[in-house]
C-alpha cells in the first residue's frame, strides 16, 4: 500500500485545496493530511487564518479524500511524521517548489500543480471587504502601527486625522494615505479608528468615534478615569461596536500562554507578582509634560497593571504608591497592590532605569519572564527541583502591534464584542488604578 502525506492550513477550504487533495490521493492508496494547529500558524507568521483548527479539520474530512487527518504543531514535524506513518510520498502544491527537497532523504517528494486564480488570502480579503482604518494622531506609535497593519490582511489604512495640517500632511505623505484636520470629515471616510493621540484626548475621540458608529482600537492608557472607561464600554455595547484597548502585550502569543499556564495551576496558587517597566526619555517630550498627563504611571502602568490584574484579578484589598517627582511628573513610581491572599508590586520609570522583568511566584513554582517582559518571546517555569524547569520560546514579530490588530479585526469579522485576553472589567480596573494614583490616594513622594 502506497502512503501519501500532505500538509496545509486549509483555511476557508476552496477548489484549489480540493484539487490538491484529490491529486495527492491519486498518487497512492492512503492519504494522510496534516492540518496546521492555530498556534503553529501564528508562529510561522500566518496571522489571518479565519477558521479554527477544528473547523479546518472538518472541512478537510468533508472532501472525502483524507483517510487520516493529523495536526501539524511544530517545525520539523514532517520528518517525524514521514517515519512514524511509514510514508512513501510527500506531496505539496507547486508554490512550494524546491522548498521541501530536504525531505527526499526520507521519502519521495512530489510538487503538485497549484490551482491558479484562487487562494485563502483572496477569499479572506473578499469576505472581510477590507476594513478601512483611520488613524487619529500621527506620532511615534502611529508610525509604527502602519507597517504592522499591513501584516494583517483584511485591513487598509486609508486616512489620518490631526488638527495640525502640517503634521497631518507629512504623515499622510509618508504613508501614502489621505489626511484630515476635521473630525467630522475624517470619520465619514473610515469603518474603524485607531486612536494614537496624547493621553488626555483618548476618551473624547473614542466617544465621538463610537457615536459615529465606528469600531475603536484605543492606545494605552485607554482612559485616565474609571467612569470614562465604564461609559465607553457601555456606549460600545449600546452601539454594537467593538471597543478594544490596544494593550499590545495582552494579545501577544507568549503572554497569552503565560496566563493560561498560570490559570491551569502549574505554579500552584499565585501569591506574588512583580513587574517592572522602564524607558528613559529626555526632554522635550510628552512623557515629561505634566500638562499632558505625562509620567511613568500613565505611560507604563497600563501594561504592568494589566499583567497584575490578569493574574490576580480586580478584587484588591488596598494599594499604595511611592514616586520620585520632577517638574510635576513622576519619573519613577513604585506601586504595591495587595489582595486578600496575594500581593503584587510594580516599578515604572521614565527617568529612573529599572530591571524590566516579570516574576510570578506561586506555591509550587514561579514563572520568570526576562526584560523586556512586555515584548514577551521567552519565559521559564522554575521549580525547587530544577530538573522540572521548562523554557518556552515564542516569536514576537515586528513591533508586536499586529497581534492587537489581528484581535481587533477578528472581533469585528466574527461579530464578537468581548475579548478574554483583556476583559472590559480588567481594562476598567487599570483606569481605576491610574485614577487613584492621579488623585494622590496613598501616594508618597520620595
Ligand atoms: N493550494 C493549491 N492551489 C491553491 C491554493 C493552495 O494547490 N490555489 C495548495 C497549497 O499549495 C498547499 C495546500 O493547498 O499544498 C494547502 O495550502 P494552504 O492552506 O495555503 O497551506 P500552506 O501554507 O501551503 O501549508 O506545513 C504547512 C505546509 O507547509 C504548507
Amino acid at each position: 500500500m502506497k502512503r501519501v502525506i500532505t500538509y496545509g492550513t486549509f483555511d476557508l477550504l476552496h477548489q484549489g485545496h480540493i484539487n490538491l487533495l484529490r491529486r495527492a490521493k491519486e498518487l497512492g492508496d492512503y492519504l494522510i493530511v496534516g492540518v496546521t494547529s492555530d498556534s503553529f500558524d501564528v508562529g510561522r507568521g500566518k496571522m489571518n487564518v479565519r477558521n479554527n483548527v477544528l473547523e479546518r479539520i472538518e472541512a478537510v474530512k468533508a472532501t472525502g479524500y483524507a483517510d487520516e487527518v493529523i495536526i501539524e504543531d511544530y517545525l520539523g514535524q514532517k520528518i517525524d511524521d514521514i517515519q512514524k506513518y511509514d510514508v512513501d510520498i510527500f506531496a505539496i502544491g507547486s508554490d512550494w517548489e524546491g522548498k521541501f527537497d530536504y525531505l527526499k532523504e526520507y521519502c519521495q517528494v512530489v510538487y503538485l500543480p497549484r490551482t491558479e486564480g484562487i487562494s485563502s488570502t483572496m477569499l479572506r480579503e473578499e469576505s472581510q471587504n477590507n476594513y478601512r482604518i483611520g488613524i487619529i494622531g500621527s506620532g511615534r506609535i502611529a508610525n509604527r502601527f502602519v507597517p504592522e497593519a499591513k501584516m494583517v490582511n483584511g485591513t487598509q489604512i486609508t486616512s489620518v486625522l490631526n488638527p495640525d495640517p502640517l503634521q497631518a500632511e507629512s504623515f499622510a505623505k509618508a504613508h501614502d494615505i489621505e489626511y484630515y484636520t476635521d473630525f467630522d470629515d475624517f470619520i465619514k471616510t473610515v469603518d474603524t479608528v485607531y486612536i494614537a493621540t496624547p493621553h488626555l484626548t483618548h476618551y473624547d475621540y473614542a466617544k465621538r468615534s463610537l457615536l459615529a458608529g465606528k469600531h475603536v482600537l484605543c492606545e494605552i492608557p485607554f482612559t485616565l478615569k474609571k467612569n470614562e472607561a465604564l461609559e465607553l464600554y457601555s456606549l460600545a455595547e449600546k452601539q454594537n461596536l467593538v471597543l478594544l484597548e490596544a494593550s499590545k502585550t495582552a494579545y501577544c502569543p507568549a503572554f497569552g500562554h503565560i496566563i493560561t499556564l498560570v490559570k491551569s495551576g502549574i505554579i500552584g496558587d499565585v501569591v506574588d507578582v512583580k513587574a517592572s517597566l522602564s524607558k528613559m526619555v529626555a526632554p522635550p517630550i510628552r512623557e515629561l509634560d505634566a500638562s499632558q498627563a505625562g509620567g511613568a504611571m500613565t505611560e507604563h502602568a497600563p501594561l504592568t497593571v494589566m499583567a497584575i490584574v490578569k493574574l490576580l484579578g480586580t478584587n484588591w484589598h488596598d494599594m499604595n504608591f511611592h514616586s520620585r517627582m520632577e517638574n510635576g511628573v513622576d519619573v519613577y513610581t513604585q506601586g504595591v497592590i495587595n489582595y486578600p491572599h496575594a500581593t503584587s508590586s510594580f516599578t515604572l520609570g521614565i527617568g529612573v532605569k529599572t530591571e524590566g522583568n516579570l516574576v510570578i511566584s506561586g506555591t509550587k513554582g514561579y514563572i520568570y519572564v526576562p526584560a523586556p517582559w512586555w515584548l514577551t518571546d521567552f519565559f521559564e517555569v522554575r521549580y525547587e527541583d530544577q530538573t522540572k524547569n521548562r523554557k518556552y520560546f515564542y516569536s514576537y514579530d515586528g513591533e508586536g502591534l499586529r497581534y492587537e490588530i489581528q484581535e481587533f479585526l477578528s472581533m469585528i469579522v466574527n461579530n464578537r464584542r468581548y475579548c478574554y485576553k483583556l476583559r472590559h472589567h480588567e481594562s476598567v480596573a487599570i483606569a481605576e488604578i491610574i485614577e487613584k494614583y492621579r488623585n494622590k490616594e496613598n501616594v508618597t513622594v520620595i
